[in-house]
C-alpha cells in the first residue's frame, strides 16, 4: 500500500507526477504547508522531518524526493521512469540532486528568506541573490533541453517531472519566460501528458500553466 503525503504546489509535485506516470496504485492525502499542517503533531508522528513530500510504503515511511522518485521508477519498469543505459541513468540522477539540492534551494532563499536570518534588514538582499540564482539555474535547464524535447533527449523521464516543480514556481512568482522558451515549451509538451495534466488539476495549477505557456 502506498500513500503520498504532498503539498498542492509545492516540490512534492515531482513526486506526485512520478506516482501517477508510473500507473502504480497509490492513495494520495494533501498537507497544507501555508497552514503549517505539516509541524502538526499528527504529521509528525507520521513524518517526523514535518516536510513534504513523503510516501508511506506499507508502514514505511520515506522522504526526499529524490529517493521517491528512485523508488518509483524501480517498482514500476515497465513504466521506463529512467533511461537504460548506466551513463544516462547516472547523469539523470545527477541532475535530480541538482534539482533539490541547489534549483529548489534558490527559489526558497527568493521567496522565503526570512528562513535564513530574522533581520529584517538582510531579507530583500537574501531574496535578489535567491532570484539571481533561481534565473541562472531556469537558463541551465533551457540549455539541457537542447537535445531535446525532453530533458534526457527522446523519452520523458523523472526529470522532466521535477522540471515543472520550477516552471509551476516560476509563473506562480510571476517571473518572465519569455528568455525561456525550450522550457515553456517543454511545459507545454508536459501539460499534454494525461498524468501530469491529472497532477495538475489536482494541485489547482493546471490553467494557469496553461496561460503561461502561450
Ligand atoms: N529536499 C527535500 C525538500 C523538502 C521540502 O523542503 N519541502 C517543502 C515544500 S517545497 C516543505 O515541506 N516545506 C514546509 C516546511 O519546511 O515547513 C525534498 O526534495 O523532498
Amino acid at each position: 500500500m502506498l500513500r503520498l503525503y504532498y503539498g498542492p504546489n509545492a516540490c512534492s509535485l515531482a513526486s506526485h507526477i512520478a506516482l501517477e506516470e508510473s500507473g502504480l496504485a497509490y492513495e494520495r492525502t494533501a498537507i497544507s504547508i501555508f497552514d503549517g499542517e505539516q509541524k502538526s503533531s499528527a504529521y509528525l508522528a507520521r513524518v517526523p522531518t514535518g516536510k513534504v513530500p513523503a510516501l508511506e510504503i506499507d508502514g514505511h515511511v520515506l522522504t526526499e524526493n529524490v529517493a521517491i522518485q528512485a523508488y518509483v521508477a524501480a517498482a514500476a519498469p515497465s513504466a521506463r521512469l529512467m533511461p537504460d543505459d548506466p551513463l544516462s541513468a547516472a547523469v539523470a540522477l545527477s541532475r535530480l540532486a541538482w534539482f533539490s539540492n541547489s534549483v529548489h534551494i534558490s527559489f526558497r532563499h527568493m521567496m522565503r528568506p526570512m528562513v535564513l536570518t530574522a533581520e529584517e534588514t538582510a531579507h530583500a538582499g537574501i531574496a535578489a541573490r535567491g532570484k539571481e540564482d533561481f534565473l541562472h539555474n531556469l537558463r541551465r535547464i533551457e540549455a539541457m533541453l537542447e537535445g531535446g524535447p525532453w530533458l534526457m533527449g527522446d523519452r520523458f523521464t523523472l526529470c522532466d517531472g521535477y522540471a515543472m516543480v520550477f516552471f509551476n514556481w516560476a509563473s506562480f512568482a510571476g517571473l518572465d519566460l519569455s528568455p525561456l522558451p525550450a522550457l515553456r515549451r517543454h511545459a507545454a509538451r508536459m501539460i499534454e501528458r494525461p498524468a501530469v495534466a491529472r497532477v495538475l488539476t489536482i494541485e489547482g495549477s493546471l490553467d494557469r500553466i496553461a496561460e503561461a505557456v502561450r
